[in-house]
């Protein structure tokens, strides 16, 4: 890895910035903005530039600055710009750009009411905690709700659950056409990520005309970026950016495996394909000679499939979800990857809520709705009574709840198993918002963090702690608490959460919902390497979220999971001896 001009420019961008909110000196702050511009129109790599010496050449690079890109191309940080975060909350960047906000007005509503992103801002705003402030009122505290409202139509990366219908569409309408003879989506949307920068959408056919101005003149387009032969973009009306190729069937395979990358991922394919005396591009595979050039003469491989690129490199086939080059073209090349956990093997969702907490669905129709969904086996989780805002239960409406529950159970007899659980809440103060003798009654129990989100890495720990190490708590629910787009996770001593889990034989949950996605892929990788058992979970507060454990899955998947290290793959027989097995 190594940054790229536009990296380093936006690392200066966000020093002027912290710079400005810390107050200092004007001239400072538009050095450092000046820069970014600088090296945004630089249409060289700064490295190259570098290397000629000439960087100071650059209007507004000084010495100082010069010294500054250096460092970030030799180790890839800026130590100055550590040492700003260190002081700085980064999310207060995010927070100054909102419309009506400012570096100023940042810095105030940091340091009367320890606000650090723009979700703790909208909150504030909405029960109207801003309106009190020096110098705001009613009118500028609306102005910055609207700020924000507009900050989420426009943000860089769309989030998965967004894109990923939208993507959908449109290859389904372009699919109708006869001439679109086969498609897919490429690019990160195929590899499942979290956030995507842009769609990339693959079509085989001979005749592209017609699919290029298919595209380009649907409804939602609110942009054309470009209309070419083969290839065209446009934004949508959302914001989301679309790019459309048209290629040969025959090449389908070179071209798919290309466009879905990681870049990292390409990169490795090359360099395999070079060691066998071949080189690897979009179109085809071509022999090459000693200087790695293409020998023109040579037939070329083609590819109508991705299967035959890895087959013909000596590879197991790589799910998309795996290329991101952290280590799995090692392990394919050896036939030893793993076999990802599909929709077929789950067959129970143990965490969603009702009409009894935030839910909007009643616990009949949440029950009649997991039965078409198939589901074995299902758990009610409605929220604690220290959640007010969620209208948690007391514990007299928890245990009525769960009478409730059991009857329910016991009518529907063996088409499904429906389990009386809570999702409790770990308090701010550590402790558990049910005394033991209560969550003793339940057949299931998940704690979750909902708030003191920004507290201290140790304090963060060990309240994750004191819930794996209550003998009544079974899963920890969306361990880290992060939100897209912009509530960062929690500051937590993972590996110490992960041993304990291991340890007390606690689940920690794969929250499915496309905002949440947590535990975070590389999480649920280091956790199913060390045997702490994972469940995939949507946390539906109404019925049609009981259709995202998908977005769960592709997470679950991008982490190396399989079938194996979930509980909720078990069959009911197998889940209640496991909840016996636990006081
Ligand atoms: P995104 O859009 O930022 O979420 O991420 P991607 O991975 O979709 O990136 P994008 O849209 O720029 O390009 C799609 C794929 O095309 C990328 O994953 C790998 C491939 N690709 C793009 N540019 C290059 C390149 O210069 N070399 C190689 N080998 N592959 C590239
Ligand atoms: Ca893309
Ligand atoms: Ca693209
Ligand atoms: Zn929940």
């Amino acid at each position: 890895m190594s940054l790229s001009n536009r990296e380093i420019a936006d690392i200066f961008e966000r020093c002027s910035d912290m710079l400005q909110i810390r107050g200092d000196n004007i001239h400072r702050v538009l050095s450092y903005r000046r820069a970014a511009e600088t090296i945004r129109a630089v249409p060289r790599d700064l490295r190259v530039i570098s290397s000629e010496g000439g960087l100071t050449d650059l209007n507004y690079i000084g010495k100082t600055i010069a010294a500054k890109i250096d460092e970030m191309l030799e180790t890839d940080q800026l130590e100055f710009y550590e040492r700003l975060k260190a002081e700085i909350p980064e999310g207060l960047v995010d927070i100054m750009h909102i419309n009506g906000v400012g570096p100023k007005k940042a810095k105030l509503f940091w340091e009367q009411l320890d606000i650090t992103t723009v979700v703790e801002l909208q909150t504030a705003a909405d029960a109207g905690k801003l309106a009190g402030l020096p110098g705001m009122g009613k009118k500028s505290q609306q102005k910055i709700l609207d700020g924000i409202e507009a900050l989420s139509r426009q943000t860089g990366r769309a989030n998965i659950g967004d894109a990923l219908p939208a993507a959908q569409k449109i290859l389904d309408h372009l699919l109708e056409l006869p001439e679109a003879q086969e498609g897919a989506l490429a690019g990160s949307i195929r590899r499942g990520r979290e956030t995507i920068g842009d769609v990339d959408i693959l079509i085989a056919g001979d005749n592209a005309a017609p699919i290029m101005d298919r595209f380009v003149s649907m409804e939602n387009v609110a942009r054309i970026l470009g209309h070419g032969p083969t290839k065209s973009s446009v934004e949508l009306l959302s914001g989301l950016q679309v790019d459309v190729r048209v290629l040969e069937k025959a090449r389908w395979g070179t071209a798919l495996n290309y466009f879905t990358g990681s870049l990292a991922h390409n990169v490795k394919m090359r360099g395999i394909a070079l060691e066998q005396g071949l080189s690897l591009n979009e179109h085809a595979l071509s022999p090459v000679d000693e200087n790695k050039t293409i020998i023109e003469s040579a037939e070329k491989i083609l590819c109508d499939s991705e299967e035959k690129v890895y087959e013909t490199l000596g590879l197991q086939y790589v799910p998309p979800e795996l290329r991101e080059d952290s280590g799995e073209i090692e392990v394919a090349r050896e036939g030893r990857l793993p076999e990802l956990i599909t929709r077929a093997d789950i067959v129970a969702d143990l965490h969603m809520h009702s009409t009894w907490s935030d839910g909007k669905n009643t616990i009949r129709e949440m029950v009649d709705a997991c039965i078409a969904r198939g589901h074995q086996y299902m758990v009610i989780t409605d929220h604690s009574r220290s959640l007010g805002i969620a209208n948690g239960l007391s514990i007299e409406r928890l245990l009525a709840q769960a009478e409730e529950v059991r009857q329910l159970n016991a009518e529907m007899g063996d088409v499904i198993q429906i389990l009386a659980g809570t999702e409790m809440d770990i308090k701010a103060d550590g402790e558990m918002d049910y005394p033991d003798e209560i969550l003793a009654q339940m057949d299931f129990v998940i704690a979750s963090l909902h708030s003191g989100l920004g507290q201290k890495r140790k304090q963060v720990t060990q309240r994750l702690l004191n819930a794996i190490q209550n003998p009544y708590v079974d899963m920890i629910g969306h361990p880290s608490a992060r939100q897209f787009p912009n509530r960062e996770a929690v500051d937590a001593d993972w590996d110490a959460v992960l041993a304990a889990a291991k340890e007390q034989d606690t689940i920690l949950e794969i929250n499915a919902n496309p905002l949440r996605l947590d535990l975070k892929p590389e999480l649920a990788r280091l956790a199913k390497d060390m045997g702490v058992p994972l469940a995939i979970n949507t946390d539906a507060h109404r019925i049609a979220h009981l259709d995202l454990m998908p977005y769960g899955l592709t997470n679950a998947r991008r982490g190396w999971v399989e079938a194996r290290h979930v509980v909720n793959t078990w069959t009911f027989e197998r889940f209640s001896r496991w909840l016996k097995s636990r006081p």
